[in-house]
């Protein structure tokens, strides 16, 4: 189409990105991880935080970005936190534009050492970038007896101009673990969560669309989700930002992750032959 075009290049750490260019935004996509680390719209602020000290190397997540998570969410004994496949390279299996300028993206991921042990399954993850950035995440057990069980979690770090300026609108209500409190099970009340400290809430049953309001840089990120019961709310604040080695001390002020999941009691157990999808499209609009 007029203005797209993808371009293969040598990213961070030597890593391979997909470079994508069309009449309206830029986006790169590392095949580690098929991990998003940069949307843009021509003319406006990044949508999405990457860390200035984000490691780039096999084997090791990308802090920032939207983190692919699955089979499970969170820590797990004796492997890494949020499972394996962020850390490994996926294969780009196909490429094309559509008419209203977008370019479309489909990942697979390939078979991999730590997946030998699971269910065999298969996950593809498609990125159409244009207007919006859109994910799709499907996975498929195609194992010939055992079920899957599944967590899946879209782990976007949002960029803001300042967390003290920002607020997340659109849980009110809604039931979520508090990981700083144990995991207790508690109600959202407010309309518009502000941040003053650190925060880990896993939102449970929530299928809605969640708005990122930033009146400085006079933008609202709106996170449209589809197939996701779970929005996970995140910001390290200042002690976690100083014991994470690949995030800056400051930079809790400028991200807030809003995470399109199925965790938790919301994740999936897949028969043989059965599929799970996980969808967001995020798009910004002016205050
Ligand atoms: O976003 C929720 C969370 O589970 C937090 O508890 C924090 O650990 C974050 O993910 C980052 O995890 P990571 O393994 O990427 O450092």
């Amino acid at each position: 189409m007029a203005g797209s075009r993808i371009s293969f290049r040598t990213g961070l750490g030597g890593l391979p990105l997909v470079r994508v260019e069309t009449a309206t935004s830029t986006a790169d996509i590392y095949l580690h991880g098929a991990h998003v680390t940069h949307f843009q719209r021509h003319g406006e602020k990044p949508v999405l935080f990457l860390s200035r000290q984000a490691v780039f190397e096999p084997g090791k997540p990308i802090r920032g970005g939207v983190p692919v998570i699955m089979p499970w969410f969170g820590p797990r004994e004796g492997s890494p936190a949020h499972g394996f496949v962020r850390t490994v390279g996926w294969e780009l299996q196909e490429v094309g534009f559509s008419s209203d300028d977008c370019a479309r993206l489909r990942f697979r991921l390939p078979d991999c050492p730590a997946a030998a042990e699971w269910p065999r399954f298969v996950a593809e993850f498609e990125v159409i970038v244009g207007m919006a950035l859109e994910l799709q995440l499907k996975v498929t057990n195609v194992d010939d007896s055992r079920m899957l069980p599944l967590e899946t979690c879209l782990h976007t770090y949002f960029a803001v101009s300042d967390i003290a300026n920002v607020e997340v609108a659109g849980l009110r209500g809604v039931g979520y673990l508090d990981a700083l409190d144990g995991f207790r099970e508690k109600v959202e009340t407010e309309q518009a969560i502000q941040f003053a400290g650190e925060v880990d809430r896993v939102y449970f049953n929530s299928p809605q669309t969640v708005e990122i309001v930033d009146r400085q840089w006079n933008r609202v990120i709106e996170v449209a989700k589809t197939d996701s019961l779970s929005t996970v709310l995140w910001n390290p604040w200042i002690e976690k930002s100083k014991r994470l080695p690949d995030y800056g001390d400051d930079e809790y002020q400028r991200m807030v992750c809003v995470e399109s999941g199925n965790v938790k009691q919301n994740q999936s157990q897949l028969q043989p032959g059965q599929s799970a999808e996980l969808g967001v499209a995020i798009e910004c609009f002016d205050l």
